[in-house]
């Protein structure tokens, strides 16, 4: 455990490393309990750096010998401080000979080299390395590494590394060695290894060079029926990479490994990817339609870091988001392409886009809130944050949505160009597309150097006699952290003017040659404030603004309701049309929400419904659903995305103080009475998109089964009979998870009298598939009328550990995040609960700790009584001693900003 005082680690600080390094051989004695590890180091002074020491870093690591050139040094040789091991005088050519042990069975951070299920894993990046041996750990610092693994060969008869395997054999004792080399240099935070007892699927494919390459899915004995997918996912990646960015797998053999105790989703090393068993392991019986999804995105992800992350790495960890954005953004591309339809593209924007406002907006309006490239970080591992990896992705999408696809190629092409086999920074990024376009990107800096949402303010004023439409936007940012005022955004806003048949009109700004013929403009909003004039503007037209989501900020504009219905029926875009009514819902889950608070403080006793019964109905809202609902020229993934309403966090980040308890009740009387009115619609809709036979994971079926789940969901809210009996029927016949845990999903959040022998049922029928039983925790931690008592008994259960990732998100987090409601319960014990689970993983795994904290990241925008409570909880855990370096920053930023 670190509890040193935590230092602030500044960009601006950013020095050239003393030393390079040529060669890394490491020679590894395998053993759960003391893992001895033998470093040999080719190191020589940089040039280009100031400094001469060699400068080490190590953690919770036993030194047992250090040599320079052959030469052992003694205590006095070195200097060993805070996690530094530091080398004056040394010889501008240095052989460094390093030997450590590690004692992996107690390490509980998964971080460096640890042991899951009896099998050693590593995860490096960040700063893992340092738990390995001591190194220059740090990502300019790249290097060719031989690795040898030396093993029992009984217990591990597996053993892998980065790169090629170039011998194995026999030792005595029963024990057996593997080497690997890998050819291409790399950080040392793509350092990795995989020794036990686990099978693979393997399949060998023709590249586009003509080379074949071996490709690998390794689980654990018993999960081979469960990997196809995961390698249908890799293939489809290698195949997309070289068509949109010609990009093609550089190794002889790539490997996937699964690893059921992992603080993340997945991680990208050299040749050998270590995946979170959830993103690798499917088939019908347990993995949903999502699960399928999200297995082909991370897959594609870690892929698709070959290039981007690991053959142009990044010079230092402030510049993340150069591979995270950009990598983020081309496994949403390959999602889109892999669903292949222009619908089917919208849905997965509209997907993502949900994911940023979720999670992303709120990021940037809060304590913790940082610039696409931060410029500062007390622990590293906190920044592997939405803004990084989603806004990041938002600003690489920018530059596609400025330059067109083919010039957002050519800067690909001439990054890679140039910087292919270097550690690199986001300017030069940024730099490779302004000059291969031949364009200023100066401005558009400001996207990775400030932090905040951007809201941009349009108004508009068409005058029928000249026939022009005058677009005025004006942007602002609000304070951040650190950042009192901003500078102006070069923000591309893509607009469409639909005529009063809904259709798109062709666009012509004044001063523009040629005729109008495109019927999407986008128009670069680079000051404070810039009026747009369109001419030839036959007819008042409803404006389209923002199309496709095109830069990641909030638009505000004064639509009427009409406009809304208007644009939900008719707007090309479909990612506007589906805004359109998310902008009528949230309109009206605001003014239901005021309505139970004016309830609740007239002090009537009467119920809440009675009053929100009789406030005005809202038809406009009920018909557009309505109308979209049953609209068969639509996507039925597109209908699901336009049913579902905001979710409560979302609606909690448009109010000023924010009160859970009332977006609560509102959110679900909205939900009721919609589900009352649209009842044989619902119905309707359930029965129509239905989809008997095999099952299969393909966007158009999965897309079927969204829109009938979602629809049960909405009847379910009826508790009537004959939906109860719809659920129950789903929940025995079904032939794949996603409708059996719709079903469970729709039994658990109604009256229904079966739904405990339901959970029962489905808890014996899948005890023995950990990634299940995690979804029967969440399902019981978010259910309706779940509070702190169940989630507490819940966490006695026999299946419940805080020592796995999965299984401490699954039921902490899945109530702490998921269940807003019953966490801000009035009496703060959900904040106690929170406080005492931040604690406990503390002292086992900062890391996940550290991102459980943020649950109250939030807390100076609820209501004063609500917040006095989320202080006290979040000073009691500011004062539990032996605070990680994780945990503490997050907490003195909630407490401080
Ligand atoms: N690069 C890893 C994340 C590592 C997180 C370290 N705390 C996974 C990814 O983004 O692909
Ligand atoms: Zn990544």
């Amino acid at each position: 455990m670190r509890t040193d005082t935590p230092q602030t680690i500044y960009r601006k600080d950013y020095a050239a490393p003393n030393y390079l390094i040529d060669t890394v051989e490491m020679g590894f004695d395998l053993d759960p309990s003391a893992t001895r590890v033998a470093t040999r180091i080719a190191m020589r002074r940089n040039p280009a750096a100031a400094g001469r020491d060699i400068v080490l870093f190590g953690e919770e690591l036993e030194l047992v010998a250090l040599r320079v050139n052959g030469k052992a040094l003694g205590r006095g040789d070195y200097r060993l401080a805070g996690g530094v091991l530091t080398i004056p005088g040394a010889p501008a050519k240095a052989e460094l000979e390093i030997e450590t042990l590690t004692h992996p069975d107690k390490n509980t951070s998964l971080m460096g080299l640890y042991v899951s299920n009896g099998n050693f894993f590593t995860q490096c990046e960040a700063e893992g390395f340092r738990k390995i041996t001591y190194f220059p750990d740090r990502p300019d610092v790249m290097a060719k590494y031989t690795v040898m693994l030396r093993a029992d060969r009984a217990k591990y008869p597996v053993l892998l590394s980065n790169g090629n395997l170039v011998e194995e054999g026999e030792l005595p004792d029963g024990r057996h060695y593997a080497k690997w080399e890998d050819p291409f240099k790399k950080p040392s935070y793509l350092f990795a290894l995989v020794a036990g007892n686990l099978v693979c699927q393997e399949e060998t494919v023709r590249l586009k060079s003509g080379r074949d390459a071996l490709l690998q899915v390794w689980v654990e004995d018993g999960n081979l029926d469960k990997t196809q997918h995961a390698m249908d996912s890799l293939k489809n990646s290698i195949d997309w990479d070289v068509k949109r960015f010609g990009l093609d797998l550089d190794l002889d053999r790539f490997m996937i490994v699964a690893v059921g105790d992992f603080n993340m989703g997945a991680m990208e090393n050299k040749g050998l990817n270590i995946f979170n068993t959830k993103y690798v392991l499917a088939n019908p019986r347990i993995a949903t339609d999502v699960d399928f999804a999200n297995i082909e995105a991370v897959v594609g992800h870690e892929y698709f870091h070959n290039w981007t992350g690991n053959r142009v790495t990044c010079r230092d960890w402030f510049q993340l988001s150069l591979k995270e954005g950009l990598t983020v953004f081309r496994d949403q591309e390959f999602s889109a392409d892999m669903i292949g339809t222009d619908s089917g593209r919208a849905v997965k924007r509209i997907d993502d886009v949900r994911v940023l406002r979720q999670a992303q907006f709120p990021e940037d309006a809060g304590p913790m809130a940082h610039p696409v490239r931060p410029d500062s970080y007390v622990e590293i591992n906190n920044f592997y944050t939405v803004t990084v990896y989603e806004k990041g992705a938002e600003v690489v999408r920018m530059y596609q949505t400025l330059l067109g696809r083919e010039g957002f190629r050519k800067g690909m092409d001439l990054y890679f160009a140039r910087h292919d086999g270097q550690a690199v920074t986001c300017d030069d990024f940024r730099a490779a597309m302004a000059d291969a376009n031949k364009r200023d990107l100066g401005q558009f800096e400001r996207w990775y150097s400030q932090s905040g949402t951007p809201e941009v303010d349009a108004s508009a004023r068409y005058d029928a006699k000249s026939q022009t439409l005058e677009l005025t936007l004006e942007q602002s940012c609000p304070a951040t952290p650190g950042q009192k005022k901003k500078q102006p955004f070069h923000i591309p806003v893509a607009v469409g003017l639909l005529d009063a048949r809904g259709r798109d009109m062709p666009l012509r700004l004044d001063g523009a040659k040629g005729a109008a013929k495109d019927t999407t403009l986008v128009l670069e909003l680079t000051k404070a404030r810039q009026t747009f004039r369109f001419t030839g503007v036959s007819e008042k037209p409803v404006l389209s603004i923002l199309r496709g989501f095109s830069a990641p900020v909030v638009l505000k504009y004064d639509y009427s309701d009409a406009e809304l219905a208007f644009l939900m029926a008719h707007d090309s875009d479909p990612f506007n049309r589906w805004e359109a009514g998310q902008r009528l819902a949230t309109r009206r889950l605001l003014n239901l929400t005021v309505a139970v608070q004016a309830a609740r403080q007239s002090g009537h006793v009467v119920a809440v419904d009675t009053v929100l019964n009789n406030i005005e109905h809202d038809g406009a809202l009920t018909a557009a659903l309505r109308a979209t609902l049953n609209d068969q020229s639509l996507d039925p993934a597109f209908r699901e995305l336009a049913l579902t309403l905001p979710s409560e966090t979302m609606i909690a980040e448009q109010m000023e103080v924010i009160d859970p308890h009332a977006i609560h009740v509102a959110r679900q009387f909205l939900r009721r009475s919609l589900a009352r009115e649209l009842r044989e619609d619902l119905l309707a809709a359930y029965r129509a998109n239905r989809t008997p036979g095999d099952y299969s994971p393909d966007a158009g079926s999965a897309g079927r089964r969204a829109l009938k789940n979602v629809a049960l969901s909405y009847l379910a809210e009826l508790d009537d009979p004959e939906v109860l009996e719809l659920a129950a029927q789903q929940d025995v016949a079904a032939n794949n998870m996603t409708d059996r845990l719709a079903a469970l999903s729709a039994l658990v959040n109604s009256a229904a009298a079966g739904k405990g022998e339901a959970l029962q049922r489905f808890y014996e029928e899948f005890e023995a598939e950990a990634l299940v039983i995690d979804k029967w925790f969440t399902l019981q931690a978010t259910a309706r009328g779940a509070d702190v008592n169940t989630v507490r008994t819940l966490a006695e259960h026999p299946a419940f550990t805080l020592k796995n990732p999965n299984r401490a998100r699954s039921l902490i987090f899945g109530f702490c995040n998921g269940n807003p409601s019953a966490f801000h319960v009035a009496d703060g014990n959900g904040y106690s609960f929170w406080a005492e689970q931040v604690i406990a993983l503390n002292a086992s795994n900062p890391q996940v700790a550290a991102r459980l904290a943020r649950s109250l990241d939030r807390w100076r925008k609820y209501t004063p009584a609500l917040q006095e409570k989320m202080r006290l909880a979040l000073q009691q855990v500011a004062s539990s001693p032996k605070l990680s370096r994780d945990v503490s920053e997050v907490i003195t930023k909630a407490l401080s900003n």
